[in-house]
């Protein structure tokens, strides 16, 4: 019986040292230490032994047994190890490979006169106000002192979403709105935002556009305030050799109304394709807050006056930057945008 326990040892030993992989080692070690296993039909036979000789037997079983399950993990470390050393080798990275490109993305220009008109105007003291662009009806239009029978009220040239609410035609509404929470309080604010109208696009024309709007209402505010803020303006965003003119004209939220030019940046005032040969270039509007619309708020506008401007984003983008559609500022095509280059600081 000793013999074969040793040959069957040896044999285990053989057969572990063989194997290839962790299954193989599991089935071996069921196969000779499990209870349907040679060892144990051994032990079986032990009852025929004489009894002197059972606990040598049973004592050499239990060191087989130690032997062969030590030798099993060693084995099974080492088939790991191997199995690591293997994965590791064929999944080894080549540092030296190209890396995939990354596509640094930059300001839109529009953003990019946003931020700059803004700048101009906090450094002036003005604050920034935003509001809605689905806006009530009331105030996109008759707290603007557009009453329902005003022509620029037609359904034909407003997205509306229901009778009362509608996308907001221009973001004087923020300044309403504001106007009605300061509660007679002077206001200094710049509003700028996106507007919608319904509008066939055209190289200059686009149904959603941003726009910039300026409002200032205090005691003795005055025409020759809003011409030489506009005047500042122009020469920070085109230059300081501009020169800018007034010219009347209307808007029913202003009394008395302006449009300002300024003299062309590109011929200084000789005549050219910019201009369309006259000297000047048309920039934006504005005018003295007219009196209803005050009232409206909530302001007495026997103390207290204030003038208005607003101006086209892309329009003025168009200008700076030379672009000859408005559409390009839509598409959002990369060779477009990233011609502007990045402005983080
Ligand atoms: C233009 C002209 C303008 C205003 C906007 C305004 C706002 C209030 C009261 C009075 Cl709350 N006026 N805004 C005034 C005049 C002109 O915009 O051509 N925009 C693109």
């Amino acid at each position: 019986m000793e013999t074969k326990l040793q040959q069957l040892k040896e044999e285990a030993l053989l057969k572990i040292k063989e194997a290839l992989d962790t299954k193989e080692l599991n089935d071996i070690r069921v196969k000779y230490l499990g209870k349907k296993g040679p060892i144990t039909d051994l032990l079986k036979g032990m009852g025929k032994l004489p009894a002197e000789e059972r606990p040598k037997i049973g004592q050499l079983v239990n060191v087989i047994r130690e032997e062969v399950t030590t030798f099993l993990e060693s084995k099974k470390a080492d088939l790991e190890e191997q199995a690591l050393n293997e994965q590791l080798a064929k999944e080894t990275i080549d540092v030296t490979l190209p890396g995939r490109p990354v596509n640094v993305g930059n300001h839109h220009p529009i953003t990019r006169v946003a931020e700059e008109i803004e700048d101009f105007f906090l450094s002036m003291g003005y604050e920034i106000a935003e509001g809605p662009e689905v806006e009530r009806d009331f105030y996109n239009f008759e707290a603007l002192n557009l009453p329902k029978d005003h022509p620029a009220r037609d359904m034909q040239d407003s997205f509306y979403i229901s009778e009362e609410t509608l996308l907001r035609t221009h973001t004087s509404p923020v300044q309403a709105r504001t106007m009605e929470k300061k509660e007679g309080a002077p206001i200094k604010i710049i509003c700028p935002g996106k507007v919608y109208r319904r509008d066939s696009d055209d190289a200059t024309h686009s149904h959603q556009f941003s726009q910039i709007e300026g409002l200032v209402v205090g005691e003795n505010i005055r025409m020759s305030d809003l011409k030489g803020t506009l005047d500042l303006f122009a020469k920070k965003m085109f230059g300081e050799e501009r020169e800018i003119r007034l010219r009347p004209s209307f808007f029913p939220f202003t009394e008395p109304s302006v449009e300002m030019d300024i003299s062309c940046f590109k011929c200084g005032g000789d005549g050219c394709n910019v201009c369309k040969k006259t000297g000047w270039i048309e920039i934006l509007g504005g005018g003295m807050v007219h009196p209803n619309v005050l009232e409206m708020a909530g302001y007495d506008s026997k103390t207290m006056t204030g003038f208005a401007f607003g101006m086209g984003q892309e329009r003025i983008a168009m200008l700076k930057y030379g672009v000859e559609d408005i559409r390009h500022f839509f598409t959002n095509d990369m060779r477009f945008i990233s011609q502007f280059g990045r402005t983080e600081q």
